[in-house]
């Protein structure tokens, strides 16, 4: 055990940012917190204070050798195991003058705090039980978030609803393990506690729900931190032109010739703060030859990678075309994570202005309408597919895919009445991986690399 893991001393860090600042905070950790600040801080209510129980919020003054002026202080304190870390935890508002805050980590550190090192606390969460894994990198997530987006899916990871699943469905192949293992010890006796089909069942469902969590990830793994949008639509329908538009630059060749656009062209679409990568695409058509196909094939993985894809529909069509760009929507749709559809063209048509998504590439009609629906469209994306942020899917990837290939041998290993030493050996291994998920099962190296990417005091 490296002192990284070791929980018996009590830390202190500068839990506020670095640098001058209204408010300072400083945390104190561990089963000596209370003795550390007995006699460095003075409450103006010393009874309550002595006989704190509940986390409560306590107002007086640090007093010291060096500092000759007693100095105002609010210290809020958990008392037990009530605190983030489960253990003792004070922090101590100050005002945020670097000498000061400075000058009393020193004091801590003389009274027998030792300086905690990144993310220590949040360690402490984690090996109390109080985090699992995906929750303490969920507490970085929260740190690190770009943008609104980002932090909610830390949010939600922090908030463990995938963990909870993930838990319960580990305690339910402990559970089939071990009613497999009894099993073992019977077999003369043909007794069994787990019925096949029984096991059958619940196996498949995990592995079926893994699936779902593994495809939702699927376009997650690398945190992409720019939002990608992608054009689409039928050849002819303005994507260019509207790309153009959008980026303000006149990259893109348009024509009245449709099939223009061959390759996948990308720009920076900004609006306001915002930032996205577009991309324009060739138009959905049939594939009639090597070129073709190759061009179809570009934009289905386009189509397939976005986070948005924008369909465009001039407003011009004719009844066939109509229907022809309907065909293509939906199939398009099948690949893309999110359709937003805009009505191009719109100039052409001044009477149906009043129609929810009409743009003009050529006026600059509803465009900002438009950037409004994508932020719209991306905010409820995040709300609905995301619940992993990168750095865990990163991490997890590969310990969920042994999990799903594990659950599924070990339906095949039913289906075919195989043994059931083999099937715990499966069972076994599923639940290893989805321990490696959670933190169930870790290594220090693990937690190294985890916690090394914190800052420190947090
Ligand atoms: N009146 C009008 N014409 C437009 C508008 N947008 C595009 N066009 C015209 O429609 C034709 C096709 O435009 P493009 O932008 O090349 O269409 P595209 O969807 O990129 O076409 P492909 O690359 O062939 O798939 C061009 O002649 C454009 O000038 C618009 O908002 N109003
Ligand atoms: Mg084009």
């Amino acid at each position: 055990m490296t002192a990284m893991f070791s929980v018996d001393e009590t830390i202190v860090a500068l839990a506020s940012p670095a640098g001058a600042g209204p408010r300072g905070i400083v945390r104190l950790s561990g089963s000596a917190t209370r003795e550390i600040l007995s006699g460095f801080f003075q409450p103006a209510d010393e009874a309550r204070w002595n006989e704190a129980r509940i986390p409560q919020r306590y107002s007086g003054h640090l007093v010291w050798a060096e500092c000759r002026i007693p100095v105002s202080v609010d210290v809020q304190f958990w008392p037990g195991s009530r605190g983030y870390t489960r253990q003792p935890l004070a922090e101590l508002h100050l005002t945020g003058s670097p000498p000061l805050l400075e000058a009393v980590l020193v004091e801590l550190l003389r009274r027998g705090a030792r300086a905690a090192r990144p993310g220590e606390f949040t360690l402490r969460a984690f090996l109390s039980g109080q985090l699992d894994l995906m929750q303490a990198e969920a507490v970085l997530g929260v740190i690190d978030a770009r943008d609104p987006r980002e932090l909610q899916t830390a949010l939600r990871q922090l908030a463990g609803r995938v963990s909870s699943e993930l838990v319960a469905m580990r305690a339910d192949l402990i559970d089939l393990l071990a009613d497999l293992e009894a099993g073992l010890d019977f077999v003369e006796e043909d007794i069994e506690f787990v019925s096949r089909d029984n096991l059958r069942s619940r196996v498949a469902r995990m592995a079926e729900t893994l699936q779902t969590l593994r495809d939702r990830a699927a376009g997650h793994w690398q945190s992409r931190p720019i939002p990608r949008i992608v054009l689409a639509g039928l050849p002819n329908a303005g994507k260019s032109t509207l790309f153009n538009r959008l980026c303000g630059q006149s990259t893109a060749i348009t024509s009245p010739e449709p099939g223009t656009t061959r390759d996948v062209l990308s720009a920076e679409w900004c609006v306001g703060s915002r930032r996205y990568e577009l991309l324009d695409t060739a138009g959905e058509e049939d594939a009639r030859d090597v070129l073709t196909s190759r061009m179809q094939q570009l934009r289905d993985e386009a189509l397939v990678e976005a986070d948005l894809v924008v369909w465009c529909r001039p407003v011009d069509l004719g009844e066939e075309d109509d229907h022809r760009d309907e065909q293509a929507r939906v199939t398009a749709e099948a690949k893309a994570p999110r359709m937003l559809i805009v009505l191009t063209k719109g100039d052409l048509h001044p009477e149906s202005g009043s129609q929810p998504l009409i743009i003009s590439a050529e006026s600059g009609l509803g465009v900002d309408k438009l950037a409004r629906a994508v932020e719209q469209a991306l905010a409820s994306d995040a709300i609905s597919e995301r619940q992993w942020l990168g750095s865990t899917a990163a991490r997890c990837a590969g310990s969920l895919d042994r999990a799903i290939l594990a659950l599924r041998q070990a339906v095949t290993l039913a289906d075919s009445h195989g043994g059931e030493e083999l099937l715990a050996v499966e069972i076994r291994e599923a639940m290893d991986h989805l321990g490696e998920i959670v933190g169930a099962v870790y290594t220090d190296d693990l937690l190294d690399r985890i916690f090394s990417k914190f800052c420190i005091g947090k």
